[in-house]
């Protein structure tokens, strides 16, 4: 009897992390080591072609389910399989409460001609306007645990992979989603 009980409330585990689907609609991605959800969700839908797009991401404490809203998103994204990320440079919303991070318009695609990245170019050669690493970004408010991306584009068909780096209660994690254009 003892041990149908026991393996009665054994149960509860949840189940193993579940591959994202590759959707150009969105979708719901845990991040690495499980400690936050992030539902995200394209505008316009489905993901374009060639045209910028807006990502609103809905972050989670992955167990409790309660939105993250003191805390900090950056959106990325790169063609692994092509070794580029993209043109454009995006911006979240209200990143920005502490410390300044971009231009007010995520000013994409500077004129080309100068090859902007005399200190050391590692393997992350994002394009035309790659001049930075990645900001310094500080958890700020976000209501409702939402985080919205502005200035996407994916310029080219092909398997692109978004990064969305989270850094909230829960610590800092990275969760991807795959999706083919
Ligand atoms: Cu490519």
């Amino acid at each position: 009897m003892m041990w149908i009980v026991a393996l009665a409330l054994g149960c509860g585990e949840p189940p193993p992390a579940e591959v994202p689907a590759s959707t150009a609609a969105g979708g719901n991605v845990t991040s690495a080591r499980g400690a936050y959800t992030v539902e995200w969700t394209p505008s316009p839908s489905p993901v374009p072609l060639n045209g910028l797009f807006e990502v609103r991401s809905i972050v989670r404490d992955a167990r409790s389910g309660v939105p993250v809203e003191l805390g900090a998103l950056v959106v990325d994204a790169r063609m692994p399989a092509h070794g580029h990320g993209m043109v454009t440079k995006p911006v979240t919303d209200g990143n920005d409460c502490a410390v300044a991070v971009a231009p007010p318009d995520a000013a994409p695609a500077a004129p080309s001609g100068a090859l902007s990245s005399p200190e050391g170019g590692e393997a992350k050669v994002t394009g035309i306007g790659a001049t930075q690493a990645a900001p310094a970004v500080a958890r700020c408010p976000h209501p409702g645990g939402v985080y919205v991306t502005r200035g996407m584009k994916f310029h080219m068909p092909g398997s692109w992979t978004l990064t969305f780096d989270i850094d909230g209660p829960g610590g800092t994690e990275r969760a991807e989603a795959v999706l083919e254009l």
